[in-house]
């Protein structure tokens, strides 16, 4: 299996998981101002919508939807940890969080990188991550890992969230988020991920 990544984006959470279920798999860097792979490629004619995370499988399939990539690779590996049989109550538990994440701190997120945007509307968008982080502090007030234990649903939190500093977000201001960060920052294979992003 390939990765395609670019540092430090939401392709971290799949990289993340696929470490942690220690899966075989190569890294491929993706240049996401040209559209280039480090392996010399159009990154276009993996995925058209230009974007990572993508997963090349051997069968030559390609993957994309962080959500959904990292679903795929914890179900190669039965009786994991990292997410529910499918089939089950909490495997839609799972989803809906992935879902919650992806939606709205994952795109809530994503418009104040853009330089464009008015600095009044990101004003509405701060707003409204700072209402769903509340949730979220609230959550983790009540337990370590969003389901109880580490699993899919931390890895692609920590990796949006890591944007925070850049986005000028104190996380601090809430307190459980903030611990929660620093628990899964110290988990080897996550140290391990990023390390490998940022060589
Ligand atoms: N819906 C996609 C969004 C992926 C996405 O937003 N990827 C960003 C990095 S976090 C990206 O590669 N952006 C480059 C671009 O859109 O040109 C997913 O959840 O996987």
């Amino acid at each position: 299996m390939k990765l395609y990544f670019a540092p430090m984006t939401c392709s971290l959470s799949p990289h993340i998981v696929l470490r942690e279920l220690g899966l075989p798999f190569e890294l491929v860097r993706v240049d996401n101002q040209t559209k280039r792979t480090a392996d010399g490629l159009d990154f276009l004619s993996i995925n058209p919508k230009g974007y990572v995370a993508a997963l090349a499988l051997d069968d030559g399939n390609v993957l994309t939807e962080g959500p959904a990539i990292v679903q795929y690779l914890a179900d190669q590996v039965p009786g994991n940890s990292l997410a529910p049989a499918n089939g089950t109550w909490e495997r839609v538990r799972l989803q809906e969080w992935l879902n919650f994440i992806a939606t709205e701190i994952h795109s809530g997120c994503a418009p104040l990188f853009n330089a464009g945007m008015a600095a009044s509307a990101k004003v509405i968008f701060r707003e409204k991550l700072s209402r769903r982080f509340d949730y979220l502090n609230r959550a983790l007030e009540q337990q370590a890992y969003l389901m109880g234990r580490f699993g899919l649903a931390d890895s692609y939190l920590f990796s949006v969230l890591k944007w925070l500093p850049r986005l000028g977000i104190e996380i601090s201001n809430w307190p459980a988020l903030m611990a929660f960060m620093e628990r899964i920052e110290a988990r080897p294979c996550v140290q391990a991920a990023m390390a490998a992003e940022a060589a």
